[in-house]
């Protein structure tokens, strides 16, 4: 139900607080693709009306400008052009003040989509909450340095992102192992685990913050 804009001009013209960005790319998960669809199932899903919020007594979009941007174009296996694509759609809407919400795709499009928002604030200016069972972390999978299981080690080592920024939420299961999580320590990650949340619940303190500077 929102406006869709396409041109960089429009933004101009419409001035909105926000813009929804698609960026339908799943070519960089290990197992179970089809994020491509996201971002059509989350459009497909907000056919309803129900702008209200019922806990902040809030009509959204009263207070609240939001366009939808439409998609960035991928290149079906293509990698590079594809984040190319992802960095391009993303920034025509961060240079210009306005708050980008990109929706995935898999997590890989992380990266392109967050040094865009960073390079408009300036590296290192930028933090990140990360909700995820998976820490995202990995120097690389199977030799892909895009992995969607690395985007988060690709904005720390750029400087994007510093690892001091990053607040992850909702760790579990068996990945990364002794050696990431080390790497998470150095570079000053910090991360409430799912085991965490479950026995605090979501109002704990920051005391409780695994890793270095808690
Ligand atoms: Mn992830």
């Amino acid at each position: 139900m929102r406006p869709l804009l396409t041109e960089p001009e429009q933004l101009d013209e419409w001035q909105p607080d926000v813009a929804i960005v698609g960026a339908p790319w799943d070519d960089n998960t290990t197992n179970r693709p089809g994020a491509r669809f996201g971002p059509r199932a989350m459009r497909a899903n907000a056919y309803d009306p129900g702008t209200y919020h019922l806990d902040l007594e809030v009509e959204m979009f009263d207070h609240l400008e939001v366009v939808d941007y439409g998609d960035a174009i991928m290149s079906h296996g293509m990698w590079e052009a594809s984040k190319d694509a992802i960095h391009a759609r993303v920034a025509e809407v961060a240079s210009r003040g306005i708050i980008p919400i990109i929706l995935g795709g898999d997590h890989s499009i992380t990266w392109p989509a967050a040094t865009a928002v960073a390079e408009h604030h300036g590296f290192g200016n930028v933090g990140m909450i990360h909700f995820d069972a998976h820490a995202d972390t990995a120097e690389q999978i199977d030799g892909n340095l895009a992995s969607h299981g690395s985007p988060m080690r690709r904005l720390i080592e750029s400087g994007a992102i510093p690892g001091h920024n990053f607040i992850q939420v909702g760790l579990r299961g068996y990945w990364p192992g002794a050696e990431d999580q080390k790497w998470m320590r150095d570079n000053g990650l910090r991360h409430h685990t799912m085991q965490e949340v479950w026995e605090r619940g979501g109002k704990g303190g920051h005391e409780g913050c695994r890793g270095r500077g808690a």
